[in-house]
């Protein structure tokens, strides 16, 4: 008897995890269109940052970047550092793709990418890795350092505040150009299943306590 109602609060509690595990997920979108770089065939992009004002709150779980309608002559040019609102700056897309043309909408996540994109293969428009094979790459001002090489170092950072995105092209000869650049940020569950999580719990080490 007691084993059943253990089992039943055990559901319980499963199922607010499992109501957590829908994930909030909040995006938010810069459109331009933006030219790589500015002007000429090296440089920063046209509109240098971009930034995008995050006004919701929440602590983040993942986070990922794409870089939409994408195109250009040597995709290798393009270096592109993401900083969060504590500073943290992230590198995630250095000398990849070779001389290839990216053509449509590349998206940066290092939880649901499978690979990244190869350092001198062509890489067809989906989901990818952070990309990085020049890891000593920097960037004009007012960018900062890059301080990681993956996206996954915002987990469990704060999400609220100015995200800026760096785009850089570092080589002459090539150029191109992005319509619209989109972060999304996935939260840590919120703190109401927590709590549901929490009195299920609670409710099983009350019942063994009764059970002695
Ligand atoms: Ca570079
Ligand atoms: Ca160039």
């Amino acid at each position: 008897m007691l084993r059943h109602t253990q089992l039943w609060l055990s559901s319980i509690a499963l199922a607010a995890l499992m109501a957590s595990a829908g994930a909030q997920i909040y995006t938010y979108t810069v459109t331009g269109p933006f030219t790589i770089p500015g002007s000429g065939t090296s440089g920063t992009l046209s509109t240098y940052p971009i930034v995008f004002n995050v006004s919701d709150s929440g602590i983040i779980a993942r986070v990922s970047i794409t870089l939409g309608g994408l195109s250009h002559t040597w995709f290798d040019d393009i270096d592109a550092l993401l900083v969060g609102p504590s500073g943290t700056a992230v590198l995630f897309l250095s000398d990849a793709g070779g001389s290839n043309d990216p053509n449509g909408n590349y998206t940066f996540d290092d939880v649901n990418g499978t690979d990244a994109i190869p350092n001198s293969a062509y890489a067809a428009p989906g989901v990818y890795k952070s990309s990085v094979y020049s890891p000593a790459d920097t960037f004009p001002a007012p960018a900062p350092a890059p301080s990681a090489f993956s996206l996954t170092a915002f987990s469990n950072e704060q999400m609220q505040g100015n995200w800026s995105l760096y785009i850089f092209d570092d080589a002459p000869g090539d150029s191109g150009s992005m319509e619209f650049a989109q972060l999304e940020i996935e939260l840590v569950p919120e703190p109401a299943s927590m709590v549901a999580l929490g009195a299920g719990l609670a409710g099983l080490l009350g019942l063994r306590r009764r059970k002695k």
